[in-house]
């Protein structure tokens, strides 16, 4: 048995290949975490060491106090995660505080964590408290039809939102608590993770202006899949903008149909 035995590690690694293959992740591009449950903590100890300094997360994250994530590396590639792991990815673990991480297995070489980490814990802080602990993954990837309409499309939450369920009919079921914009920020630190927090509240899509996406969910299949959709839906409407706009599109009414057949609370917010 070692660590690459273990499902939660193998099913990131799963991720990690597949949004590589989308084509979401040039180069060092986007970043992953995932916080273990109580089984998982036990299955890993025989393979970590606690030993290592705190380091600050940039942001106090209370409810996060000794949890342990797995998160891929700062500068590493996604591509090469399923190469090797553990130089490309570790387990940290929060310290009692909710302050400070350290890094108990892998990123070896000197390795540190992703540079959105606090953008990461942050919203991980968030989900937590929201969905009673039931949110264990945030995914943050360079999705490029997304990050193309963010050039063209008001930076409002409410027209992303709108736009990008009208191109598809599942939409508002995958993501009914629509998407929320941070305008173009400064990546990695405290600033632009607050505000990804501050919209983490509302909804499970957040998109960083000419920059990517992050996603939050209960597992790494159904966070993938998020992701997937929205972008699969932006790609949609570039084609759509490309070919001269809609001429036809799905109306509120059949929004609040949809809504009642699928019984899923479809927001007033984003009708007409
Ligand atoms: O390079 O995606 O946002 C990692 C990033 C920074
Ligand atoms: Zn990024």
């Amino acid at each position: 048995m070692t660590m690459e035995d273990i499902k939660f590690v193998q099913n990131f690694k799963k991720t990690t290949n597949d949004a590589w293959l989308k084509g979401w992740h040039e180069r060092n591009g986007g970043n992953i975490s995932y916080r273990l449950t109580e089984d998982e903590v036990v299955a890993v100890k025989e393979f970590i060491s606690e030993d290592s300094k705190y380091t600050p997360i940039g942001v106090t994250v209370k409810n996060l106090a000794n949890e342990y994530f797995l998160v891929t590396g700062s500068g590493k590639f996604i591509r090469n995660m399923t190469v090797c792991l553990e130089e490309n990815a570790g387990i940290i673990k929060i310290d009692e505080k909710g302050e400070n991480y350290k890094i108990v297995w892998g990123l070896i070489n000197g390795a540190k964590p992703t540079s959105e980490i606090t953008s990461h814990l942050m919203s991980h802080s968030i989900k937590k408290e929201k969905t009673k602990g039931a949110y264990r993954v945030i995914m943050h990837s360079h999705t490029t039809n997304t990050i193309a309409l963010t050039f063209v499309l008001p930076l409002d939450g409410k027209v992303f939102t709108r736009q990008l369920w009208e191109m598809a009919t599942e939409c508002p079921v995958v993501f009914p608590s629509g998407i929320g914009i941070v305008p173009w920020m400064v990546p990695g630190g405290a600033a632009i993770a607050n505000e990804t927090g501050k919209l983490m509240n509302k909804h499970d899509v957040v998109i960083w202006a000419h920059h990517g996406m992050f996603c939050a969910g209960e597992s790494l299949d159904l966070t993938f899949g998020l992701m997937d959709t929205v972008e699969k839906s932006a790609e949609i409407l570039v084609k759509v903008l490309a070919m001269g706009g809609k001429k036809q599109t799905i109306s509120s009414q059949n929004f609040r149909d949809l809504g009642k057949a699928f019984n899923v609370h479809i927001s007033e917010d984003y009708l007409d």
